[in-house]
């Protein structure tokens, strides 16, 4: 059989599992993982390559509403990416019926040729019955190319996945070396490791107006890697909350966040972080570009 490659649309509304899906899938910690929604802001592909097939997983941002200009672009990107791409997976939950979200998510899935598999994540906690009426209320709602229940926590039915992708992905080289876990430069990695032990660590209203800046990413000729990182925040209030009492919360941050970049690259690393703010960031053209989120 010939190599097959191609790129693969992961949508849903936030909180369905699809950083733990990729994570699943890839077997590394590269998605972002939170339980708080929209951590996943970047488009962070992960690379899954084996000796038949290579395919590359766009961990696209939801699709929902825009308030800002950082969110008319991720539906920009969203919309984009899924006409381009080969397979779209689209997520939803099996543990409820398909809610106002899903259901505009399946409207701009309708308009566009690329096929589309159903992913209902977590079966684990849902009875059979019930399923088996979810999914028939999703065949009513779009002509999906399958349905395919899945626990991405417990890893149970992604044999299932992979067998159905394969008869949609086209033949054709690989992409990326073999070793590729992710095509995102390591700093982004970085800033994204900061940003989700940021949302681990902080109150619900600091986490959204926050943003994560690699500044500098150098290797020392001992092997150790040196990263300077900028948080930026929306108010003074924020920045206190997130130095914390004599830099308590910061350090706790960085710690965290050291340990997790120092696990992903597989070296130790120093890594030294400031507070800045700058009110209003998500607005600004330029400083959406300068934290990667535009080109
Ligand atoms: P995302 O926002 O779509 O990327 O969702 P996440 O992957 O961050 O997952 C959101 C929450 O759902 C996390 O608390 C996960 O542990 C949980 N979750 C993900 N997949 C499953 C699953 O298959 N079963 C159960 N019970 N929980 C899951
Ligand atoms: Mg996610
Ligand atoms: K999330």
């Amino acid at each position: 059989m010939a190599y097959k490659s191609g790129f693969i649309s992961v949508i849903g509304k936030p909180n369905v599992g699809k950083s733990t899906l990729l994570n699943a899938l890839t077997g590394e910690k590269i998605a972002i993982m939170s339980n708080k929604p929209q951590t996943t802001r970047n488009t962070i592909r992960a690379v899954i390559t084996s000796d038949e097939y290579q395919l590359v997983l766009i961990d696209t941002p939801g699709i929902h509403r825009p308030k800002t200009k950082l969110g008319e672009y991720m539906v920009n990107v969203a919309s984009e990416t899924i006409k381009e791409v080969d397979l779209i997976f689209f997520l939803a939950e099996a543990t409820t019926s398909p809610e106002s979200l899903d259901i505009s998510i399946i409207e701009q899935l309708k308009k566009v040729k690329t096929p589309v598999l159903l992913i209902l994540n977590k079966v684990d906690i849902v009875e059979k019955e019930k399923l088996l009426a979810l999914i028939a209320r999703y065949n009513e709602l779009m002509d999906f190319k399958a349905i395919i229940p899945v626990s991405a926590l417990k890893k149970d039915g992604l044999d299932i996945i992979l067998e159905e992708v394969l008869k949609y992905i086209p033949e054709g080289e690989k992409f990326f070396p073999e070793d590729t876990l992710t095509d995102q430069p390591e700093k982004i990695i970085a800033a994204e490791m900061i940003r989700e032990k940021l949302l681990l660590n902080l109150d619900d209203e600091v986490p959204h107006g926050v943003g994560v800046e690699v500044t500098s990413f150098k290797e020392r000729k001992d092997g150790l890697i040196n990263i300077q990182a900028t948080i930026y925040c929306e108010k003074s209030s924020h920045k206190g909350i997130i130095i914390g009492k004599q830099g308590v919360m910061l350090k706790k941050i960085g710690a965290a966040a050291r340990f997790e970049i120092e696990r992903l690259l597989d070296t130790k690393v120093f890594l030294e972080l400031w507070v800045k703010i700058k009110p209003d960031w998500r607005n600004n053209d330029n400083m959406l570009k300068e934290l990667g989120y535009k080109r």
